[in-house]
């Protein structure tokens, strides 16, 4: 439901003269023509959102036809919507949005292109949530990205994240060239891209990209845990192919990280589900309890931010007690170990120095102690079950947990540089830097101009520092 009703009522009986639009000054959204469906929406019904969208500014065309760009519907199935549509009087269905009432409702402004001016280039002052209206155009710069960093090309690797970064966030799908001219981050390549996408349902560099033997390998050596982009071209290079290639050569030193990332590939490389990391958060928590019973534990990373899958689970774990966390760390993990679910450890103690901050270069990754682990999760433990094959009867499962232990006068700048993600990081720092003449990481925010650290105690804190608004974690999904 429209949230402002505010037709003034002599304007509720319709007038002719003006059926299918507002008059041309009220018009705001150019772009969009909205056909509204009275099918379960009913006459009088759909006369008033008519009514109430066109004092909005949006164009209501009373019939549909291939100029409709968006279809509002009481019906909140677009499959069955769709069905409907295709067996109606229109035969070539023009490219449309199906709307659901209860959105255009909730925000009519979140339909259509917002004010092009409105998007930041910094996505700390976007809102992305995990609903993907471009994933065509986002995926296809995610291997361009992909494939630049490959060739080890930061600057337009970090151009593609970018990109497909600015183009998440928007509210409403890429259906023209000309609606993208106005954002930011999208460079004359970008742009060539979405031409393609547009006019040809694909882009053929990507898809060249995609069937390049070269990219095939090097994607498939960095999904092993403890393979990176270098690793992996080392491995290419001295013409290694497959997982066979690499475990028979003689030559290959395997690092304990990997060796893992062998042995428990087929697990680890399946998506790990919102019940299997409540499972692992009950886990830990008990752990953690079982050594500090008033400690602190906080999922963070992708779940936090709302995400449905993830290829690992993070969290943070502190105690109220200022140094007491120290040792948190070691005690869970022998917990781990005693209880027979660690089948992997890497530990990395703390080398936190206050007074070296800030450091000169602000880095990713903190100094915080912290292990990259992977759990053996039992079936049972699982709210309906386990993430397995059809053929999988073990019962169990690895999967890949991430601990980082701040003191927790430091939780703030974790949680916030845990949480991600990684652009909504990266940029967070860019701001920080680039506006505000600030220094920010995981451990600190440092004000260059006046010379001191801004102290803080929750996430909040931080962005008013910034003088940024307040973006929740599931907006952070840039
Ligand atoms: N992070 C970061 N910079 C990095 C690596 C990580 O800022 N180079 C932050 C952002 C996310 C968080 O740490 C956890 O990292 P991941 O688990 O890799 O990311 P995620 O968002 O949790 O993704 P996934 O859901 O796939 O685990
Ligand atoms: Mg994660």
């Amino acid at each position: 439901m429209f949230h402002t009703p505010i037709v003034p009522r002599a304007r509720k009986r319709s007038r002719p003269a003006e059926a299918s639009a507002p008059r041309r000054e009220r018009v705001k959204f150019e772009d969009v023509r909205l056909y509204l469906v009275e099918r379960k929406m009913g006459r009088s019904r759909r006369s008033f959102l008519t009514e109430l969208a066109r004092s909005k500014g949006f164009i209501v065309e009373d019939v549909l036809s291939d100029v409709v760009t968006h279809v509002v519907s009481e019906d909140s199935q677009a499959s069955s919507l769709w069905a409907w549509l295709k067996g109606g009087p229109v035969k070539n269905l023009p490219v449309m949005h199906v709307l659901d009432i209860d959105t255009l409702a909730a925000s009519p402004e979140a339909t259509t292109p917002t004010p092009m001016s409105t998007v930041s280039q910094y996505a700390c002052q976007r809102r992305t949530t995990t609903k993907n209206n471009n994933k065509i155009f986002t995926d296809a710069f995610e291997v361009l990205a992909e494939s630049h960093e490959f060739n080890d090309m930061e600057g337009p690797c970090l151009a593609f994240r970018r990109a497909a970064s600015v183009l998440k966030s928007l509210p409403w799908t890429v259906q023209n060239l000309r609606v993208t001219e106005d954002l930011p981050c999208l460079g004359e390549h970008s742009m060539c891209v979405i031409e393609e996408i547009l006019q040809h349902g694909h882009s053929f560099e990507v898809e060249k990209i995609l069937s390049d033997e070269r990219y095939q390998i090097l994607k498939l050596f960095t999904s092993v845990f403890g393979v990176g982009p270098k690793t992996a071209e080392k491995w290419y290079r001295r013409g290694l192919r497959s997982f066979s290639d690499v475990l028979a050569e003689p030559d290959i030193h395997l690092n304990r990280m990997q060796q893992s990332g062998f042995l428990h590939y087929g697990d680890i490389s399946r998506a790990v589900s919102k019940a299997e990391a409540q499972a692992l958060g009950n886990i830990i928590d008990e752990a953690v309890r079982a050594i500090t019973p008033d400690a602190i534990l906080t999922l963070t990373g992708g779940f936090r931010r709302g995400k449905d899958f993830g290829h690992d689970v993070d969290f943070i774990v502190t105690t109220p007690q200022l140094g007491k966390e120290e040792r948190l760390l070691t005690s869970v993990i022998d917990r781990l170990k005693q209880q027979g679910i660690l089948l992997y450890c890497e530990y990395q103690a703390s080398t936190f120095d206050e007074s070296k901050l800030p450091s000169h270069r602000f880095e990713a990754m903190d100094h915080f102690a912290k292990c990259f682990l992977i759990l053996r999760l039992e079936d049972s433990q699982v709210e309906g079950g386990l993430q397995t094959a059809e053929e999988d009867r073990r019962g169990w499962r690895a999967v890949r947990v991430d601990l980082v232990s701040p003191p927790v006068d430091r939780y703030a700048f974790t949680l916030l540089g845990w949480s991600g993600s990684r652009q909504f990081e990266r940029d967070l720092r860019r701001f920080a830097r680039m506006e505000r003449r600030m220094l920010l990481d995981n451990h600190a925010l440092y004000d260059k101009t006046k010379k001191e650290f801004l102290a803080a105690t929750t996430e909040k804190d931080i962005f008013a520092h910034l003088g940024l608004e307040y973006i929740e974690p599931w907006q952070r999904n840039a």
